[in-house]
């Protein structure tokens, strides 16, 4: 008997899926396929990619263990499509099917393609909902309709309800729906920082190392080492060693940067979240578990919980409700070229050398890392958000574009004009300093503001303020740094604009910076 075939996307890997369970052993056939256009669409890190071929590779054992029939295209096979469509032509060729079925894809791009699938191909294709968000889409769009802000303040305090998470009769355990002033030390080395939990590569990996080194050489980043988690037992071990060693100091430590620690106290669990080795849902029981075993404390678990329950699911609503006019903001008409320096680290700023850094070895920097230093730079150097967006899509093994473009043309280059922030994360190097011990090692003085040995972030800051004063002022939360300015003498700003505009010629020529 005919039956369906059932496409699953490499960040698609979740059991749990309707897609699965609701499959027939006999007659459905699912549909993975390695292919160019989604590996190239950007030029992902290498990493990225030996990290989704692999996840898929293990995942299609399993489907076959369990007894199902796939169809499963490796990147270097000889009849490689090239593309998920040409695949599920090619599968509609040789196997009896007459109904194809996928769950919707996270980004825009590839669920309209989708969406057009069906008159391509003449045949019926379904596109389910994909169940492992604790939020829909639609019911984002309920909560947003009307509102003059969609704050992820109040999206999260709904989330806790809705879940029923850190609830105590309805109420906020503790008393605070939010615990995030106790949340931003400078790390002070009273707690050990552990090492990331990591795996050794099995063959699989070592093959698809192989594969990707030789077929993706071009692509940005290091492949070796790899030692992520590519299955979900693995990834529940990291989720198991997050809970045991790591929660309990991620409230305080969450801001903190310290030089050469790539991995801190942060769970490191978005690239299994994203690709459906974990669920939202294991994890936040998992950290509100601990917190009632006493093992973590509230301002941890909290403020860990609001990242998975509150900010993911807030930045995937707002993706899937402005998209697709999102992706073209520019709010403060920002134009400039992405340096050279974010794909080399050739720089004298010691804070985005180790950014860089990390972000090429590991594919991963960390919250604060993408948001205060390598964000921060890109906001107050003017970098255009096409180019921002691109180059954070490419880099981190976590990077999709429903949960990348909210963070970086909402959160960081503010170019949707406030939908996600109600202003600017713009800081000098004060703030860089107050968290981190990146100033001890950096060629730059963070104390000197202005002159070739001032820290950079010194004058780009005020010369942020000062270039975009017409959109900027009237914003209530910037009051005060407006009254600042406005309080400095021609002669001061003069010098700002004078030591930010010799600094930006140097970065446009690609000099060293
Ligand atoms: P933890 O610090 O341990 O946080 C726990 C979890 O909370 C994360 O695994 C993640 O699932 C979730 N989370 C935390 N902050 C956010 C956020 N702002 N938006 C969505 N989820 C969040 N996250 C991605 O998953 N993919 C991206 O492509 C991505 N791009 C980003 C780009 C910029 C400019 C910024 C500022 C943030 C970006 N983030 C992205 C959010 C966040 O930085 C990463 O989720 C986090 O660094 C992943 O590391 P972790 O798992 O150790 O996180
Ligand atoms: C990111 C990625 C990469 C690099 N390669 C593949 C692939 O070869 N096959 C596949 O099915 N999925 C891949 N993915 C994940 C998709 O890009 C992802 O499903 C879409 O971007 C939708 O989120
Ligand atoms: Fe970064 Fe400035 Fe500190 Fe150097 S001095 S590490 S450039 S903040």
């Amino acid at each position: 008997m005919a039956g369906t075939l059932r496409v699953i996307l490499g960040d698609q890997l979740t059991h749990e899926l309707p897609i699965i369970k609701d499959a027939n052993k006999e007659n459905d056939v699912f549909l993975m396929a390695e292919v160019a256009s989604e590996a190239t669409y950007v030029k992902h890190h290498k990493k990225k990619i030996a990290f989704i071929f692999s996840a898929m590779r293990h995942f299609a054992e399993q489907l076959i263990r369990s007894g199902y029939r796939v169809f499963y295209t490796k990147i270097t096979d000889a009849n490689n499509g090239g593309s998920i469509l040409a695949q599920v032509q090619n599968a509609l060729i040789d196997f009896d099917i007459n109904s194809v079925a996928i769950t919707a894809p996270g980004e825009y791009r590839l669920l309209t393609e989708c969406q057009t699938w069906s008159q391509t191909l003449s045949v019926d294709v379904e596109i389910l909902e994909d169940v492992r968000f604790l939020a829909t889409p639609s019911e984002f769009a309920v909560w947003a309709n009307g509102k003059k802000q969609l704050r992820m303040e109040y999206f999260y305090r709904e989330m806790r309800k809705k879940h029923n998470i850190l609830l105590d009769d309805g109420k906020p355990v503790g008393g605070k729906w939010n615990y995030d002033a106790a949340n931003r030390k400078k790390f002070d080395h009273s707690a050990t920082i552990p090492a990331p939990t990591t795996f050794p590569q099995d063959t699989i990996t070592k093959q698809v190392i192989t594969e990707v080194t030789e077929l993706f050489a071009h692509h940005f980043g290091d492949i070796q080492p790899f030692h992520f988690a590519v299955t979900h037992t693995d990834a529940q071990k990291v989720l198991a060693e997050f809970v045991e060693l790591r929660l309990a100091h991620f409230g305080d430590f969450q801001d903190a940067m310290v030089q050469n620690e790539d991995w801190m106290f942060h769970s490191h669990l978005s690239f299994y979240l994203n690709c459906g080795l974990l669920t939202p849902a294991q994890v936040i029981d998992a950290a509100e578990h601990a917190y009632h075993l006493g093992s973590a404390p509230l301002n941890a678990v909290e403020g860990f919980i609001r990242q998975v329950l509150g900010w993911r699911e807030y930045v995937r609503g707002l993706y899937w409700l402005m998209m697709p006019e999102y992706k073209k903001r520019n709010f403060l008409n920002a134009d400039r070229q992405l340096p050279n320096m974010f794909w080399t680290a050739d720089t004298d700023m010691n804070c985005l050398q180790q950014c860089i850094k990390t972000t090429k070895e590991n594919a991963y920097a960390h919250h604060i890392q993408r948001l205060m230093v390598l964000g921060n730079f890109a906001l107050l150097t003017g970098l255009h958000p096409e180019q921002v967006n691109n180059w954070y899509l490419i880099v981190y093994a976590d990077a999709y574009e429903w949960v990348e473009l909210p963070n970086v043309t909402g959160m960081v280059l503010f170019a949707d004009g406030g939908v996600l922030a109600s202003k600017p994360y713009a800081a000098s190097g004060a703030y860089i300093h107050k968290m981190s011990n990146y100033c001890e090692h950096c060629h730059y003085n963070v104390k000197e503001k202005q002159g070739t040995q001032a820290c950079p972030f010194n004058y780009l800051y005020w010369h942020f303020l000062i270039q975009n004063q017409y959109k900027l002022q009237t914003n209530p939360r910037l009051a005060m740094p407006y009254r600042t300015l406005n309080k400095m003498d021609a002669h001061k700003q003069n010098i700002i604009v004078q030591d930010a505009n010799a600094f930006l010629e140097k970065l446009d020529n690609n000099e060293k910076v």
